[in-house]
C-alpha cells in the first residue's frame, strides 16, 4: 500500500513542529507499505496546494495527516473535518479567515476514513493510549483534513484519509506551566504502529 503521510512546519511562535519532526524521521517502507512523507506549510491556500498537488502525483491509497495540538495529553485520531474556516490567529502567511466556508458546494462535513477504532484496539495492545477527537479545530489542520476527504470524495473514490493531532514535543512546554507533552521518539513509534497495521 503506498501511504503519504503530511507534516506541518512550525507556527504560532514556536519553533519547531512535532507533526514535522515525526515525519523527517520515518522509514520509506513500513511491513510491505511504502511512506512518502510532504512537509505542509502553516497556510490555508498553500497547505491545500501542496497537498492536493502530493496527491495528485503520488497517488497514495492512504493519506494520513498530521498536526499539533498543543495542550492535548495523547495522540488523537480526528473523527471529523468541517467546513468551516475561522482562524483564531492568522496563519504563516498572514491570511486570517472568519466563518468561511471551505468549499461553497461541498458537504458540511466529512468523516475521517481511517480505520481509528481498529487502529485504537491495536496502539492499545501496544500499551500506548490514543484517543477519538471529535473536532479537528477550524484552522489549518481542519482544512487539511477536509481538502483530503474531499479530494478522495471528488476523485480518488478508493483514498482513505484522516488526520492525526500529536501534542507537544517535551521542548516545547518550557515556560507553559503544566503543559501535557510526548517524547518524540515515543510519537513516531506510533505514527510507525499505525503505518505498519494498515
Ligand atoms: N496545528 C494547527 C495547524 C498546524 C498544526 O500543526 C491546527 O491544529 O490547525
Amino acid at each position: 500500500m503506498k501511504i503519504l503521510v503530511t507534516g506541518f512546519e512550525a507556527f504560532n511562535g514556536e519553533t519547531i513542529n512535532p507533526s514535522e519532526e515525526i515525519i523527517k524521521r520515518l522509514k520509506k517502507s513500513y511491513a510491505g507499505n511504502t511512506v512518502d512523507t510532504v512537509k505542509l506549510p502553516v497556510e490555508f491556500k498553500g497547505a491545500k496546494e501542496r497537498l492536493e498537488e502530493a496527491i495528485h502525483m503520488r497517488k497514495p491509497e492512504v493519506v494520513i495527516s498530521l498536526g499539533e495540538a498543543g495542550g492535548r495529553e495523547c495522540i488523537t485520531f480526528e473523527r471529523v473535518a468541517i467546513n468551516v474556516n475561522d482562524a483564531r490567529i492568522p496563519d504563516n502567511s498572514g491570511y486570517q479567515p472568519v466563518d468561511a466556508s471551505i468549499c461553497e458546494e461541498g458537504p458540511a462535513a466529512y468523516f475521517s476514513t481511517l480505520p481509528i477504532r481498529e487502529l485504537m484496539k491495536h496502539l492499545e495492545d501496544k500499551r500506548t493510549v490514543t484517543r477519538i477527537s471529535n473536532t479537528a479545530g477550524t484552522y489549518v489542520c481542519n482544512h487539511v483534513m477536509y481538502t483530503a476527504l474531499r479530494l478522495a470524495e471528488q476523485e480518488y473514490k478508493g483514498m482513505k484519509a484522516g488526520f492525526i493531532h500529536v501534542p507537544y514535543m517535551k521542548e516545547q512546554t518550557e515556560g507553559k506551566g503544566q503543559a501535557p507533552s510526548m517524547e518524540l521518539e515515543d510519537m513516531v513509534k506510533v505514527i510507525e504502529d499505525i503505518v505498519e497495521f494498515l
